[in-house]
Parts: C-alpha cells; sequence; structure tokens
C-alpha cells in the first residue's frame, strides 16, 4: 500500500514537470481592439497553426489603454493586437508595452515601420485607415437633407440630431477625428466646430465604428468614423454613402504592442510575427475588414479606400500619440463639449 501510494506520488510529481510549465506557454491573453469578426477569425486562425489557448476580449483603444495601464503592476494581458496608434504610442511612452522587433519588420510599410521607430519598437504599425463622413443615403433623401461635404457643415442647424460620433475618451477613432480637427483648423476653431456640434450629435457611442453600423440601418443619419468601417456596411448591402471630407482628412495606423511584463511572452511573441505575416494579413478580408495591410506583400481588399487618392493630413503621431497631449486634449473635450447640455 505503502509502495503504491509513492508510486502514485511519483507519477504526479512527474505530470507536473511534464505538463505543467509546458501548458503555461501554450496561453496567451489577447486584448483586440478591431472589429469582433476580425478578432475571432485572427484568434481560431492562431490557435489552429499553433495549438496555443487564446483568450481574448475585445474593447475600444481608449477602453483598452486605460486596462492596461489599471493593471500594469500585474498584467493579466499579453498582447494587445490592433486599435488605433495614438493610445498604443502612449502605452509605449508611459512603459507599459515591451519593446521587440518582429524578425518580419523589413517586409513592412515605412508608415508601419517608422511607427515602431518612434516609440523605440515599443509597438508597430499592422493597418492604416482614414476618417471619413457616412450618411444613409435613403434617411438623407427621405428629410430632404443636403449631404454633407466638409468637417464644418457637421455644425449646421439642419443637422440637428442627425449625427452620431464615439466618445473619445473610450473610442481611438473619435480621438483620432477630435486630433484630425485640431490639426485642420487650429485648436480653437476645431473646439468651437465640435462645440457647434454637439447639439447635432444624437449620441457619443463607445465604440468608434458604432455610428455608421446605427447609419447603416438608419437609426441616425450621419456617422463618422474610418472609411473601412462604412465599407463594411456597403458590402453587407446597407445604403451608406461615404464623403471624403473637403478640408482633407486623418488617419490611423493601427498598432500592435506586447504588454510589458506579459505572463506569456513567448507566446506573444509568436501572435506578433504571427500577425505581421502577408499571408494572416491577405485573410482580413474574409472578416469584412477593409484596413490597408502593412506588410508590403500582402493584399490590400478590393474594396480597401485607395489612401493615395485622398487629401490626407499629415497627422503627427508623435504629438497627437504623446501622453501629455493626449490627456490634455481629452480633458479639455470633456470639459467644453461633453459636458455641453443638448
Ligand atoms: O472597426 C475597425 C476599427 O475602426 O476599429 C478600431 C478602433 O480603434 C476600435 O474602435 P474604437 O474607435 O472604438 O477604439 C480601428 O483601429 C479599426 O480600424
Amino acid at each position: 500500500m505503502k509502495k503504491n501510494k509513492l508510486l502514485l506520488l511519483g507519477a504526479l510529481s512527474l505530470a507536473a514537470v511534464n505538463f505543467g510549465p509546458a501548458n503555461a506557454a501554450d496561453k496567451l491573453t489577447l486584448y483586440c481592439s478591431p472589429q469582433i469578426e476580425w478578432c475571432n477569425l485572427m484568434v481560431e486562425a492562431f490557435s489552429k497553426e499553433t495549438g496555443i489557448d487564446v483568450a481574448m476580449t475585445r474593447k475600444s483603444s481608449g477602453e483598452t489603454f486605460a486596462q492596461i495601464k489599471a493593471e500594469a503592476r500585474n498584467p493579466k494581458g499579453d498582447i494587445w493586437w490592433g486599435g488605433t496608434g495614438d493610445p498604443h504610442l502612449q502605452a509605449a511612452e508611459e512603459g507599459l508595452t515591451e519593446e521587440y522587433t518582429s524578425p518580419l519588420f523589413d517586409d513592412l510599410h515605412p508608415w508601419a515601420q517608422s511607427q515602431a521607430q518612434s516609440a523605440g519598437n515599443k509597438t508597430v504599425g499592422i493597418y492604416a485607415g482614414a476618417l471619413g463622413i457616412g450618411y444613409n443615403t435613403e434617411l438623407l433623401a427621405e428629410k430632404g437633407l443636403p449631404a454633407p461635404e466638409c468637417w464644418a457643415d457637421l455644425a449646421k442647424p439642419e443637422y440637428k440630431g442627425e449625427v452620431q460620433i464615439a466618445n473619445p475618451n473610450s473610442s481611438g477613432t473619435s480621438y483620432t477625428t477630435l486630433a484630425t480637427l485640431v490639426q485642420i483648423m487650429g485648436e480653437e476653431e476645431a473646439f468651437e466646430l465640435m462645440k457647434a456640434m454637439h447639439k447635432n450629435v444624437n449620441q457619443y457611442t463607445k465604440s468608434g465604428s458604432a455610428p455608421i453600423k446605427a447609419a447603416a440601418r438608419g437609426e441616425t443619419t450621419i456617422g463618422i468614423t474610418f472609411m473601412h468601417d462604412m465599407v463594411t456596411q456597403i458590402v453587407s448591402g446597407f445604403p451608406v454613402e461615404i464623403v471624403a471630407p473637403c478640408e482633407g482628412t486623418g488617419y490611423e495606423i493601427g498598432s500592435m504592442s506586447i504588454i510589458k511584463n506579459a505572463r506569456n511572452m513567448e507566446s506573444a511573441k509568436a501572435f506578433y510575427d504571427f500577425a505581421l505575416r502577408a499571408d494572416i494579413q491577405t485573410r482580413a478580408r474574409e472578416a469584412k475588414a477593409y484596413q490597408v495591410p502593412s506588410n508590403a506583400s500582402a493584399q490590400p481588399p478590393d474594396e480597401a479606400p485607395d489612401l493615395e487618392k485622398l487629401t490626407l493630413i499629415d497627422y503627427d503621431f508623435a504629438k497627437y500619440g504623446s501622453s501629455a497631449e493626449r490627456k490634455r486634449l481629452l480633458k479639455r473635450w470633456d470639459d467644453e463639449v461633453g459636458a455641453l447640455p443638448r
């Protein structure tokens, strides 16, 4: 009996040696900020190829940044994939993310590489996309409204209650819009426009792409989002038209960062390299994700807005992704726009 017990204990401790650490290495906690369909596709493809078990949470960019910051002393996430680049840059500056250079770095477009270089390789660009104004063509016609052509049009009284945009605190899309208006018009004029526009906003959503989903379904006439999120609605059969604002527009470098002191560092690096591969980025279209991929050999979806044909501003990622500037602008928005009655 005693001998049997000893044999059993021996077997148990062997099991612990053989499977304990290996299991730990086969896990990954992914914080995901693009559309849920693309997050799901990435999880499935990565798990299938590597056997690594992925626990994924989807949250908007600003929300994910806040979560990583709150967890900094005891990180629960391993990698943050996607979402607008500004909060990734802020995370890098605040020491919340890990330096890593993928063997695939040289395969990336210069804009994706410079995103990494400006952050000491604590983040990297994975896709790009430009902001636009989208509207529901049927609702607009029904209400006899003119189509908006410029950012400045969004403050016109005829659009009262007709515009939807996300809250820039939670949403990277909306923070990119705020920073874009500041860069196009200067800060004072941009805030005057946002204050005037406030009367026209029917809801500040948490998620950046929600306004165009609402416009597609007739819940708002106008939605401000990235153009690629508008394309998703159009290919799904909804009556949405995309406007490239007359003043020019801003864009995002959607980014990816490994979380500092990640518990599953090897899995995080494996996912990082996987997500930069051309064949993996080319699969985005399967999830109706129409951003421009960062790997120069990946095939952009035919439906992806052609960034070369747009009047893009020279978006200052270093400035608007800096911790001080992002905090300052968000506070000013809270004080002067979000707090206004409607
Ligand atoms: O839907 C795709 C996308 O527009 O979502 C990301 C965005 O950061 C997530 O939404 P929030 O605006 O709510 O943060 C973009 O990076 C991406 O292109």
